[in-house]
């Protein structure tokens, strides 16, 4: 496993364990943020006196429902939603909905924990909170995904609001979805209420930025971590998994500064291009015809497409997995530090296991989680709140300069944070400790609640 973790805390993390049956992805998470909590409790007992990690680890609320809807042929068919509102001591409860198969209560109840973590690293006021379903926008027509999206709302408009809970985007929900929702949910409330939805279309209520954020900034994020090394992405060869948002996006910006990005995927194979992917051949693809990745190599006939292939055996300097959970296990990883990887930037959450996490420590490259990684998308979508509260929008300039400010910030204060706590250059440490005493201190000043 990965560091060891206080005697101090070993007890709080069985009861987690005990509460939780099952929920593999939740201990997960859970784990790696207590495992570096030790030196806090020592420094701060008063959190243990108050119990704020035994609450920390407790979601607030959580809702599962029924959400029915009518297919193409119309069938019945049933699938089951769920929110979980984490922590509100920072904020209205903040963080994404995932539309997927595998969606089940422990894979939202991971999200919604690092969630608390990541939202109080942009220093932005945004509590915790996740949601999604376990329904699968494959191949529906945009009616099918209509309908279930709104069958989604009816019920879940009771629990949200601007100043309550602030759901948006994550895997399979993009701009279409929350079109739908946002259309759904003002119907049934009689509210033009920009503030409960982030992620918006441009023309009613969206920010510049929210949809390129994720990416951006997780390329910011590892531009900052090389700097600190006197490294830039500067002719680097790179790999980015996935293909969706948060890909598109990073493949973008890494280009913008100078890398090369010589492969992305799906989750039915990679595709290689030694001259560079191609951006906009991707984004015809997967943004306008919503086809698979396979499909590049139709138009470029050099590149090679790998079928079920692990993206993590083409050697880069640089590795952004922006695709899903536990997609680096450590073999993966030790193959990635063997052919020269010198920094790792997830986009994705929670997207190498423990294993893996401790082979780029050892290893001494430069890691940044998720939480500290991925938190542009967040923070941009916390603008997109903060331009709805003054009906006002900001240019795309002005917007993408404050995203870069907050990363650079967010990767200061994990770099700072870890050498105060005697680990210089481990961002896990830095960004569980620094996202943590954020939020542990508005509890304390709250009280029991
Ligand atoms: P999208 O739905 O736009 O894209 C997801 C991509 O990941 C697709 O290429 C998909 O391939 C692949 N993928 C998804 N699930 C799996 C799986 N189980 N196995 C293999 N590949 C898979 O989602 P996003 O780009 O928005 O999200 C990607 C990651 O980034 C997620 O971990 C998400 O939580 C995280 N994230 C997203 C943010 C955002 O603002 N959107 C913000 C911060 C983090 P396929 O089409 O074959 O399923
Ligand atoms: O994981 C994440 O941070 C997201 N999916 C974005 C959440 C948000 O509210 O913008």
């Amino acid at each position: 496993m990965t560091a060891q973790m206080d005697e101090k805390i070993i007890p709080i993390y069985q009861e987690v364990l005990a509460r939780n049956p099952g929920e593999v992805e939740f201990h997960q998470a859970v784990r790696e943020v207590l495992e570096s909590l030790g030196p806090v409790l020592t420094k701060h007992p008063e959190f243990a006196h108050y119990k704020i990690i035994e609450r920390i680890c407790e979601p607030e609320r959580q809702i599962i429902f029924r959400v029915p809807w009518v297919d193409h042929q119309g069938k019945v068919q049933i699938n089951r939603g769920f929110r979980v509102e984490f922590n509100s001591a920072l904020g209205p409860y903040k963080g994404g909905l995932r539309f997927h198969p595998s969606v089940y209560l422990g894979i939202i109840k991971f999200l919604g924990f690092e969630q608390i973590f990541k939202n109080s690293l942009t220093g932005l006021p945004i509590g915790g909170g996740k949601g999604g379903s376990d329904f699968d926008p494959k191949g529906k027509t945009d009616g099918e995904v209509m309908r279930f999206c709104q069958s989604f709302m009816t019920e879940l408009y009771r629990h949200i609001g601007e100043h309550t809970d602030v759901p948006a985007g994550d895997i399979g929900v993009g701009g279409r979805e929350i079109g739908f929702m946002f259309g759904q949910y003002k119907r049934i409330t009689n509210r033009w209420e920009a503030g409960v939805l982030t992620g918006k279309g441009l023309n009613w209520g969206g920010s510049l930025v929210r949809t390129e954020a994720t990416g951006y900034g997780a390329a910011y994020f590892v531009d900052e971590m090389l700097k600190v090394r006197g490294e830039s992405f500067d002719g680097k060869t790179c790999v980015v998994s996935g293909s969706g948002n948060v890909a598109i996006y990073t493949i973008e910006k890494i280009h913008q500064l100078g890398g090369k990005v010589v492969a992305c995927s799906d989750s039915s194979g990679y595709i290689y291009d030694e001259k560079g992917i191609d951006l906009e051949l991707v984004q015809q693809l997967k943004e306008i015809e919503r086809r698979r990745i396979e499909a590049y190599v139709d138009y470029r006939k050099h590149a090679k497409y790998i079928t079920k292939g692990n993206i993590w055996e083409v050697p880069c300097q640089v590795a952004m997995p922006s695709a899903t959970q536990n997609e680096i296990n450590g073999k993966d990883a030790a193959l990635l530090v063997k052919n020269g990887c010198i920094a790792v930037g997830e986009g994705a959450n929670m997207p190498t296991t423990p294993e893996g996490v401790k082979i780029f420590l050892d290893a001494k490259i430069a890691y940044g989680p998720g939480k500290a990684a991925n938190a542009g998308g967040v923070a941009t979508s916390a603008l997109e709140m903060q331009q709805n509260a003054v009906r006002d929008s900001w240019d795309f300039e002005e917007t993408e300069a404050r995203l870069h400010k907050i990363m650079k910030n967010v990767h200061r204060d994990c770099f700072e944070m870890a050498e105060k706590y005697g680990a210089p250059g481990n961002y896990v440490i830095g960004a569980n400790i620094a996202g943590f005493i954020k939020v542990a201190r508005a509890m304390l000043a709250m009280g029991v609640v």
